[in-house]
């Protein structure tokens, strides 16, 4: 069991977060350093002496992102791949084993409310495809939780221009150019790869999304036949879809399935949806099921609980607080020590 720490900045004082029963180690990153250079390894360090001096360990990277440029095809590619490897074998060095990243053209996960109140006083995330169509980001400059805004209008225009001639088969084919020269790299390292899915699963302001559904599952599996090449099963991400039946999407994973995202999400309409907290009474997934077909499927990779409400007042990172997480940690540990009792019998 991890919990995802933004490193020293971070509101939340990893001293909490060690306290926490359940959590071994922590989820992390080095940030600040522009998408596609190479991570010093002082700062690699640094995390990992942070962490370990907390007794937690240090073996899951989220994320190393990945350069546009790269998702795009650029010639500027084979540079900042170079660099990608060299960020997975510096990672090595120092012990990571699961680095988790995305393919999502220009916006990363993205929700259009990050205050939903939910009945008993909480607020969560929440997403309305109505709110979000509504949006241009061509003629708006854009404020939407979830995505990194650290582009300007102008370079946000570009780039949404760059992606007119990406449909989604160019994508697959840029991503195997990427996997293609990282896998090897991460084989020899001994780091896994794991993709996380796309959030929402669908595509968004005519950008392509490809890692969506059972079928595309399927084709990025295909893509790179390793073990290394895996994903960060993302229950929340994949599960806000309704048509995405989770737990014959773990079935198609088997073996190659080394994170797990785990949170619980509530459908309130087509393409609408709330982050209802991590039980399973409490939205539309069922948790109990998801761990079982993982460990069924012989899942012993790293899990974390994923976005929490905000709850008794915190206020902070959207969806990263201290105390909903460390109550789904608690019960998605629950739920594992369980069904792992009820396997070996
Ligand atoms: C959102 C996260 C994502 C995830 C990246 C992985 O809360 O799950 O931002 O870290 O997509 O690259």
């Amino acid at each position: 069991m991890t919990f995802r720490w933004y490193g020293p900045s971070d509101s939340i004082q990893i001293e909490k977060i060690a306290q926490i029963p359940a959590v071994e180690g922590v989820v992390s990153a080095v940030y600040g350093v522009p998408v596609g250079e190479v991570w010093s390894e002082e700062a690699i360090v640094a995390l990992k002496n942070t962490a370990n001096a907390s007794g937690l360990t240090f073996e899951v990277v989220e994320s190393v992102p990945v350069h546009e440029d790269i998702k795009l095809g650029a010639p500027t590619r084979d540079r900042l791949i170079a660099n990608y490897c060299e960020n997975v074998r510096r990672l090595a060095k120092y012990g990571v084993k699961c680095i988790c990243y995305n393919f999502m053209p220009v916006f990363d996960w993205l929700r259009s409310e990050m205050e939903r109140p939910l009945e008993d006083g909480s607020t969560a995330l929440a997403y309305d495809e109505q709110t979000v169509l509504a949006l241009n980001p061509l003629k708006t400059t854009l404020s939407l939780p979830g995505w990194d805004e650290s582009y300007t209008h102008e370079e946000m225009v570009g780039l949404l221009k760059a992606y007119e001639n990406i449909d989604q088969d160019k994508l697959f084919d840029n991503l195997k150019y990427f996997l293609d020269r990282v896998i090897p790299v991460a084989e020899e390292c001994d780091v896994l790869m794991a993709i996380h899915p796309d959030d929402p699963p669908w595509g968004i302001f005519g950008l392509p999304r490809i890692i969506t559904d059972k079928e595309n599952l399927q084709r990025f599996l295909d893509l790179y036949p390793s073990k290394y090449n895996g994903v960060t099963f993302c229950t929340g991400s994949w599960g806000a879809s309704q048509y995405n039946d989770l737990l014959e999407m773990i079935k198609i994973a088997k073996g190659r399935i080394h994170f797990a995202h785990l949170r619980n999400i509530k459908h309130t309409g087509p393409r609408k949806f709330e982050e209802s907290g991590h039980l399973t009474s409490k939205g539309s997934l069922d948790m109990y099921e998801i761990v079982k077909a993982l460990l069924e499927g012989g899942f012993d990779g790293y899990v974390r609980p994923d976005h929490g409400r905000m709850i008794w007042g915190e206020t902070g990172k959207p969806g990263y607080g201290l105390y909903d997480r460390a109550l789904g940690a608690m019960y998605l540990y629950g739920l594992f020590e369980a069904v792992e009792q009820e396997l070996k019998k």
